[in-house]
């Protein structure tokens, strides 16, 4: 029985929150899952399907971290076979690159497509040169291809003619694809409709995915593995991890496993409607903070710190630059020791709070009429009248559109002004 490791987007190198831990975190990632899930299962093969480095002028630590795991995988005699990803591709035009010097050093199988004239052409593994687009091991025929980016719908015609060509219907034929899929992400970019990558689904009975960093799986033979760790702070929220796959009876037997190391996030949504002071806020924020969380104690626990992520949501009570952000990073820095906290502030200040507090069961109108009113509030001039000032911007509205004449509205509006004025003047005799 075949059993294999599919991972992905491993970004080895990259740098975020000017956080030498943080890119340490993508070294343990890639070798704790490969001790885990690759030697100790001591699978016949690893996949990559892209972007193993965050960036193709890779750093020399990130190469050091790279070839640690080469060296433990070549010496467990499991082979590694690779594609680029669109971050370490090499640069057209060029000849080289860090993932091409690899394989020819024999620490994996970079698979490429060959470019000539007459077009996409696939060339079976040639192990003297260590160049080629397809290979087989044991009974699997492994197809590799490279990051087309917005092109990969007109680059798939020619590339399916060719494994139509190539692939082997006696073997379990697996492709490896870096690749933006429809549906699967909420950018308006143009991605893969899975209707094109149906056109693959006769040929290949695993497609290896790489590029969008959170797990996905279609029908069965589409597999996602995501990236290993979190590239971004949105990217907290994916589930990710690996592919440790069996091929049983030509079917492949995926099963996504997660148990690695990870950069652990304790994520918190903090309500901030009803504190009228930012004292008030505080304390309540770290109370919720203290019921959940025990501050990090290196010496008590080998579990790596956190990253501490707060989403600060509803309508703040005070000045917005009252919040001091900072100020409050530094007090739950020291106060829970993380390895880092992020704040997100999606807080509506009070200056733009119009209408707050309205329960969802109020009408249309009503709620129209309470917007125009707060926003007249704000200025002093005419807060003391703002309803006054709304019910006639509204019946300004109400004659325009039944189609009053212009002429007739200005009238109607100085007529209702000039009352008004007559009622203040009233008012401050008395
Ligand atoms: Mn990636």
């Amino acid at each position: 029985m075949t059993k294999f490791l599919h991972i992905a987007d491993i970004h080895l190198g990259i740098r975020r929150y000017r956080s030498d831990e943080r890119t340490k975190d993508f070294f343990l990632a890639w070798s704790s899952c490969l001790e885990r899930y690759a030697i100790q299962e001591k699978v016949d093969f690893v996949v990559i399907a892209g972007d193993l480095f965050d960036a193709r002028k890779v750093e020399p630590q990130a190469m050091n971290h790279a070839m640690a795991m080469f060296v433990k995988l070549r010496d467990a005699g499991i082979p590694v076979i690779a594609i680029e990803g669109n971050h370490d591709s090499h640069e057209t035009q060029q000849r080289f690159s860090w993932l091409r010097s690899l394989s020819q050093w024999g620490y994996l199988k970079l698979l490429e497509p060959v470019h000539e004239e007459s077009g996409v052409q696939l060339l079976p593994w040639d192990e003297e040169k260590k160049l080629g687009s397809f290979i087989d091991l044991g009974n699997t025929r492994i197809f590799g291809s490279i990051w087309y980016g917005a092109t990969t719908s007109n680059a798939l015609p020619t590339l399916v003619e060719q494994i139509h060509h190539h692939h082997d219907p006696q073997r379990f034929n697996l492709m490896m694809l870096h690749t933006d899929v429809e549906g699967q992400l909420n950018r308006p970019i143009p991605a893969l409709p899975v209707a094109k990558l149906n056109e693959l689904k006769s040929l290949i009975d695993y497609l290896a995915l790489g590029h969008i960093h959170k797990n996905f799986e279609i029908d069965g033979w589409i597999f996602n593995p995501g990236s290993l760790e979190a590239c971004t702070v949105d990217e907290f929220a994916n589930v990710r991890g690996a592919y440790l796959v069996e091929i049983v009876d030509g079917k492949p037997k995926a099963q996504l496993v997660r148990d690695y190391i990870q950069r652990p996030i304790k994520r918190f949504q903090v309500e901030v409607t009803g504190h009228a002071t930012p004292e008030a806020l505080q304390e309540s924020l770290f109370k919720q903070l203290h019921a959940e969380l025990t501050p990090h104690d290196a010496n008590e626990t080998d579990e790596p710190a956190p990253v501490i992520e707060l989403s600060l949501q509803g309508h703040l009570g005070f000045k917005a630059n009252l919040l001091e952000l900072p100020q409050l990073r530094t007090q739950i820095d020291e106060t829970f020791r993380p390895l880092l906290t992020i704040l997100k502030n999606q807080t509506v200040p009070v200056e733009y709070a119009v209408a707050a507090g309205l329960s969802e069961h109020v009408s249309r109108p009503e709620r129209e009429r309470r917007v125009i009113e707060d926003l007249i509030s704000r200025d002093s001039r005419f807060s003391r009248h703002a309803n006054t000032f709304a019910h006639l911007i509204l019946e300004t509205k109400r004659l325009a559109l039944v189609g009053e004449a212009p002429s007739r509205i200005v009238e109607l509006l100085e007529q209702r002004m000039t009352n008004y004025a007559q009622q203040e003047a009233a008012e401050k005799v008395e």
